[in-house]
């Protein structure tokens, strides 16, 4: 029997069996126990600091991953409320953090917001999953705490000394029987509380990790909102006006969008929801776009920009260049799609889109210089979709004349299957020979590529149908490209890009992915892509296997385990492989495309936006952004081939 049952009345047992059943299936509140998860617990708590900060009573938020992955966070709000609540005869703090989804409700008419959605599972489901969580209030004069494990309350809540100002701090361990990983990236927590301190103007965010000997910092503080997220997110970019075009308004559903024009081709509009990144989209964005097109066009014929005789400007065109972020808030937001993270509040739609009507159609006719300046993009754009469309006509047309004219370099493999088979597109002839060798040639087939690619961050559409080099690979994955692009015509399930460890190798990776996301992006939503991953290493010895290792820690790892068996490191010879031209076809097959050996790692759309930046900071027009990012990001290049 568990020491403090007999504590417990019939209401707190029900909590406990709520508590019991977040353990039991953690996956339905948090989505899944993986880091993705273990992230989920420091947003929900920080999350609660934001609510308070939008009810207006909290400025600051910090938050400290300490040694041993415990996670501090503090905010400077009013303090959970601390007296006794009337339906559960304990404390609401504890209430807060014991009861199922009680973090709204018990707030009164406080103008407590609860965000709901993705988060919002409330703070007890963070303490459910916790090994322990400590409470710590200033309110009132007083310093208050309470613990607990597993959930379970250990130390109910208490006045334990006098406190100036208020505030919340919350430190919990997250349960590493629970959860894969208790390994939290910096940089993803990093990313987020940027994110937030975008959309909550004014806030200031602190993290901090104390975890190795040099803690990492970062202070988020935006007076712009989100005017700065779009100075931000287009910072290494030519823009075609000054400041962003900002438009707000409050109401039943508040709406805040902030837009900014720039030279390149690409669409960037993020949208979000009780700030919540709605990467799949949904009405809110439905209305933006409805309204941009309208707005464009009407401005644009009102002014003699379009002629009687000309057509429409399409979406495509008046969004090209574009970096936008729309921010929605919903009382009851409903989340649908693959991820839950496309909004389908359908009274949205129409909030947005008559909001922006109005609002950027004056501010067009107020800036006609900013309006003139954005529609000459989008004529050009216009024009480029009308010849990349003869472009690709041409394409289909030889396409269909040469019957499936499969690239001449193409090595084919004989199933037809899409789901079994795959394709490794391979940098450079000597490596291409190799793998054409060493492939299960019934399953994957092997397409090398040689010379320079096209840069297609500085190609419009029609300069990338019919370019020598990217053909070849439209053609072998047989789905078309752009806006034809379907998905379900691949001929390949699995797409691997096999490039060498170094310099070359990782720009080819790069080129290939911007080509990918930009003209074949449901390919990568879809689980595609793949990188496949050569070995570093091999380390042999007379009588023993060959080892291969993939990275230096594997390498060591290695080194360790033969140890342990009495195999000293000197007795062992070391073999570093430059490039995959180096290894003949049997150890490529072995280390690089055999199924049951190999590793691939999956490209996933997950972070879109950290892949644009990249893409457009290494293949842009800004020179100087570009040499700070590989001259930083240097000492994490590992075997530069010198
Ligand atoms: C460090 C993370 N911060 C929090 O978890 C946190 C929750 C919280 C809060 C209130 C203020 N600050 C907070 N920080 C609060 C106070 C009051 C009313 N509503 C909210 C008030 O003073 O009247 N609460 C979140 C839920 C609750 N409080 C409540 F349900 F207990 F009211």
């Amino acid at each position: 029997m568990e020491k403090y049952d007999h504590k417990y009345g019939a209401e707190q047992i029900q909590v406990l069996e709520g508590l019991e059943a977040v353990r039991k299936r953690p996956g339905m509140y948090i989505g899944s126990t993986s880091i993705r998860g273990l992230h989920h617990l420091v947003y929900e708590i920080v999350d609660n600091g934001v609510d308070e900060a939008l009810a207006g009573y909290c400025t600051e938020i910090n938050v400290i991953i300490e040694q041993g992955n415990v996670i501090c966070v503090t905010d400077n709000g009013r303090g959970i409320p601390v007296e006794i609540h009337p339906k559960t005869h304990i404390s609401t703090a504890e209430t807060v953090y014991t009861v199922l989804h009680a973090g709204g409700k018990f707030g009164g008419d406080s103008g407590y917001k609860v965000s709901g959605g993705l988060h919002g599972v409330g703070a007890s489901v963070v303490n459910a999953l916790s090994t322990w969580a400590e409470v710590t209030i200033k309110r009132d004069g007083g310093l208050y705490q309470m613990s607990f494990e597993k959930g379970k309350t250990v130390k109910k809540l208490e006045r334990i000394g006098d406190a100036e100002g208020t505030g919340t701090k919350v430190r919990f361990l997250a349960d590493d029987t629970i959860f894969e990983s208790l390994d939290y990236e910096y940089e993803v927590l990093e990313k987020r509380f940027r994110e937030i301190a975008f959309l909550t103007k004014g806030l200031k965010i602190t993290i901090e990790d104390q975890r190795e000997e040099t803690p990492k910092k970062a202070e988020f503080c935006y007076e712009g909102g989100l005017i700065s997220f779009v100075e931000y997110l287009n910072k290494n970019k030519e823009k075609l006006h000054k400041t962003p075009i900002y438009i707000e308004k409050d109401g039943e559903v508040p709406v805040e969008i902030a837009i900014q024009y720039t030279s390149s081709y690409s669409e960037n509009i993020y949208t979000f929801t009780n700030n919540i990144n709605t990467i799949e989209g949904g009405t809110h964005l439905e209305g933006f776009k409805r309204a941009l097109t309208k707005v464009m066009n009407d401005y644009a014929r009102n002014h003699n920009i379009l002629k009687e005789k000309d057509s429409n400007l399409q979406g495509e065109d008046i969004r090209e260049g574009i970096t936008a972020v729309v921010s929605v808030k919903v009382k009851e937001p409903q989340f649908e799609g693959q991820t839950k993270t496309k909004l389908g509040n359908s009274e949205v739609t129409g909030v947005v889109q008559s909001m922006v009507n109005e609002a950027l159609s004056t501010f067009l006719e107020e800036n006609p210089s900013v309006a003139k300046a954005i529609l000459d993009k989008c004529i050009s754009a216009s024009r480029a979709r009308e010849a990349a469309r003869k472009a690709r006509e041409l394409v289909r047309k030889k396409s269909s004349l040469e019957t499936s004219t499969l690239p001449g370099k193409l090595a084919d493999c004989s199933s037809k299957n899409a789901d079994e088979c795959e394709v490794y597109i391979v940098e450079g002839d000597s490596a291409g020979g190799s793998a054409k060798q060493g492939r299960d040639r019934k399953f994957q087939a092997i397409l090398p590529l040689w010379g320079k690619m096209l840069n297609v961050e500085k190609a419009r559409a029609d300069k990338i149908y019919g370019n020598d080099k990217l053909n070849p690979v439209i053609v072998a994955i047989g789905a078309g490209i752009g806006a034809d692009f379907d998905v379900t015509k691949i001929r390949y399930g699995k797409v691997i890009i096999m490039a060498d460890a170094d310099v070359d190798g990782s720009h080819i990776r790069t080129l290939l992915l911007t080509f990918f996301f930009r003209y074949m992006r449901p390919l990568i939503e879809n689980g595609n892509v793949y990188l496949a991953q050569p070995p570093l290493y091999k380390l042999s010895k007379k009588g023993m296997e060959d080892k291969y290792c993939y990275t230096d820690e594997d390498l060591e790892k290695a080194y360790k385990e033969l140890e342990e068996k009495g195999i000293t490191r000197d007795s062992l010879s070391l073999q570093r492989y430059k490039g995959l031209g180096e290894m003949n076809p049997e150890q490529l097959w072995d280390t690089t495309m055999n199924p049951e050996t190999r590793i691939l790692i999956k490209v996933t759309m997950e972070d879109a936006q950290k892949a644009d930046e990249i893409f457009t900071l290494l293949m842009g027009d800004e020179v100087e952004p570009r040499r700070e990012f590989i001259q930083q990001n240097a000492k994490y290049v590992r075997n530069l081939d010198i």
